[in-house]
């Protein structure tokens, strides 16, 4: 009988990583972990909604029924408010940055941006959704925290992590030193540690992006899907195609079986759809700690500039070879970009 290791368990045995951690950073991934349980088990119930109420009508317990998105970023708010180590919390579903000012917190050392429901068109349908969530460490010493400390660099995130609602329910986080995956088990409501250090494969013969844009993509981009589609026996192809629609659910398949997700620049999203803080800059973190790739074409996604907190950014993410050639188009069809 293999020992079960549960998420706080591996927390704590992993501290060592950081010499100089007085276990806030461990606590602040506890409080997460604890918020992503409960937004599970509502995001388990969503196919119950009509026993529970449609979102914005009164359930049979009396209780206004949310939309599962807005309830997430609840449920996350506050549990990262009443944990007392973050100081300060930027959310897509906010406008603006949510200052954490309560005596405990205001001085806390870290800031998390977070996507707290991505995906969640696909609930009614059944689709996995997920969470994905980016930690800093202000760059302000104490007091009000300002947008110089969020609006960082991806290269300056502490940690970085996902959870993903599908057949099961999934953690997968990274501080730095490797990529963990932790599954629910809801009998006991632990996430167990399932997956040790995960690794990205370096290729693969899956390519992820919403062709009825194809119209619209950027010329090396019509150019890299025309590659992955031709017959040759040498590099596996045509390829496989598989697109959830749901980024989180995308990039874990590939990064279990191999493969790249594109979403670039299209003809509704100029600048590509996905968001450079609380999406693209943790999925990069935790892809390139895999052994990964993730970059908007030409450029690495970590080293964008972080001009304002909704900002959005192409993005070509996944196994590294196919990344790869996949910026040789770019930088051969679409130079200008
Ligand atoms: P499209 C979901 O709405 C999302 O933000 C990502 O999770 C997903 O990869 C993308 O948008 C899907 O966008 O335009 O293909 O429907």
């Amino acid at each position: 009988m293999t020992k079960v290791v549960t998420l706080g368990q591996f927390i704590i045995e992993r501290q060592s990583e950081f010499p100089y951690a007085k276990g806030e950073l461990s606590r602040l991934l506890r409080d997460i972990g604890i918020a992503a349980k409960i937004v599970n088990r509502e995001v388990n119930k969503a196919g119950l909604v009509d026993i529970l109420g449609e979102a914005g009508t009164m359930n049979v317990q009396g209780e206004h029924v949310k939309k599962l998105d807005i309830y997430a970023n609840e449920q996350f708010i506050s549990a990262l408010k009443s944990g007392g180590e973050c100081s300060m919390i930027a959310s897509e579903e906010n406008e603006d940055v949510i200052h954490v000012n309560s005596a405990v917190s205001k001085n806390a050392k870290y800031i998390v941006a977070m996507d707290p429901l991505d995906g969640s068109s696909n609930i009614d349908v059944n689709v996995p959704i997920g969470t994905i969530f980016s930690i800093y460490r202000r760059k302000t010493e104490k007091g009000m925290c300002t947008m110089e400390d969020v609006l960082q660099k991806g290269t300056e995130q502490v940690a970085a992590g996902y959870i993903i609602y599908g057949s099961s329910t999934m953690l997968v986080y990274t501080t730095g030193h490797g990529v963990n995956g932790f599954t629910l088990d809801p009998s006991i409501g632990e996430f167990c540690f399932s997956h040790p250090n995960m690794k990205f494969p370096s290729s693969g013969k899956i390519y992820s992006l919403n062709e009825g844009n194809y119209v619209h993509f950027p010329e090396g981009v019509k150019k890299y899907l025309k590659y992955c589609q031709v017959e040759d026996d040498e590099t596996s192809r045509p390829y496989t195609s598989r697109y959830i629609g749901s980024m989180v659910a995308d990039i874990h398949r590939n990064m279990i079986k191999g493969g790249i997700f594109i979403y670039p620049t299209t003809a509704s999203s100029p600048k590509g759809k996905l968001r450079l803080v609380y999406e693209c800059n943790p999925l990069a973190f935790i892809v390139e700690q895999a052994g990964g790739r993730a970059t908007n074409g030409f450029k690495r996604i970590l080293d964008v500039n972080v001009k304002e907190i909704h900002q959005r950014t192409p993005i070509f993410i996944g196994s590294t070879d196919m990344v790869e050639k996949a910026e040789e188009f770019m930088r051969q069809y679409s130079p200008e970009l």
